[in-house]
């Protein structure tokens, strides 16, 4: 079976061209990466290329050795994915200590692997972990909403996780183990991996301040679900903080209480403190 006809990537290329049109990839912004199953690597063998040489991920992922990915790549527009699949995007595998990497498939006019590597690696080891390896999908999208929201809301998980679910009914059930934020640090390298793959241990959702945001799912829908309301509640947060600093009535720590007994789910109070 040919890689660009097979299920994983069709779903991989349409969640990119999905992002493309909410606006979330401006130029070379964001990237996407896919954990695949041994099957669908199995299915697609014979046009993967196991003779080049490997490269140094520039972190140690060792739970993922041997393990297939297919990534966006450095430089690479989510805008071409679509109409250009084989130059924007390649299949890589690890090695059997997870340090490195090699190129099996794409980025057939050259290049790399996304600059965020170490990020989407650290956060796939972790939810392998945490998720007994449900969650094969990660998401880095510059999301104008959240970001702008990252220059006047205080940068703690509590803030962010209890305005936003304020701001639609659904959040809450969407992510009820809230949303993470960490500080600006220098995008690209393992520090700013080992602080996302830390809360990612946690959280499926975590916000990059002043650049955007990280998710994690079990599959393209969800993923790029999450994605979407996150962004669309802070959306709404942003024309009502436009509009007014204050709001006349919202959703109270009590009703979510109630919401969580209807909808099966658990709220942690951490998040449902009385303002002040
Ligand atoms: O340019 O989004 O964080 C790709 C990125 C880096
Ligand atoms: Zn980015």
């Amino acid at each position: 079976m040919k890689v660009l006809e097979t299920e994983f990537a069709r779903g991989f290329i349409r969640m990119a061209n999905d992002g493309w049109e909410q606006g979330w990839h401006e130029r070379n912004g964001g990237n996407l990466s896919y954990r695949m199953k041994k099957e669908e690597a199995e299915a697609v063998i014979e046009e993967l290329d196991q003779t080049r040489s490997w490269q140094e991920i520039g972190t140690s992922v060792p739970k993922l050795a041997g393990e297939y990915f297919l990534v966006t790549g450095s430089g690479k527009f989510f805008r071409n994915v679509k109409d250009r699949p084989e130059d924007s995007l390649c299949i890589i595998q690890l090695d059997e200590q997870g340090e490195k990497y090699r190129i099996c498939w794409g980025l057939v006019n050259g290049g790399r692997p996304t600059s965020e590597l170490p990020s989407h690696l650290m956060n796939h080891e972790v939810k392998l972990e945490v998720t007994g390896g449900k969650h094969r999908v990660i998401y880095h999208a510059h999301t104008t909403n959240v970001i702008a929201l990252t220059f006047v809301l205080p940068l703690k998980d509590e803030v962010f996780t209890r305005e936003l679910w304020e701001m639609a009914t659904e959040c809450p059930v969407v992510f009820p183990d809230g949303i993470s934020v960490v500080g600006w640090m220098v995008p690209g390298g393992r520090e700013i991996a080992v602080a996302t793959s830390e809360l990612m241990k946690k959280y499926d959702v975590a916000i990059w301040a002043h650049h955007g945001m990280f998710c994690s799912g079990e599959d393209f829908d969800q993923t790029f679900g999450l994605m979407h309301t996150v962004e669309k509640s802070a959306e709404i947060l942003v024309k009502t903080l436009s509009m007014r600093p204050d709001k006349l009535q919202t959703i109270t720590p009590q009703s979510f209480r109630d919401l969580a007994v209807d909808f099966h789910v658990e709220l942690p109070e951490r998040f449902l403190y009385e303002k002040k």
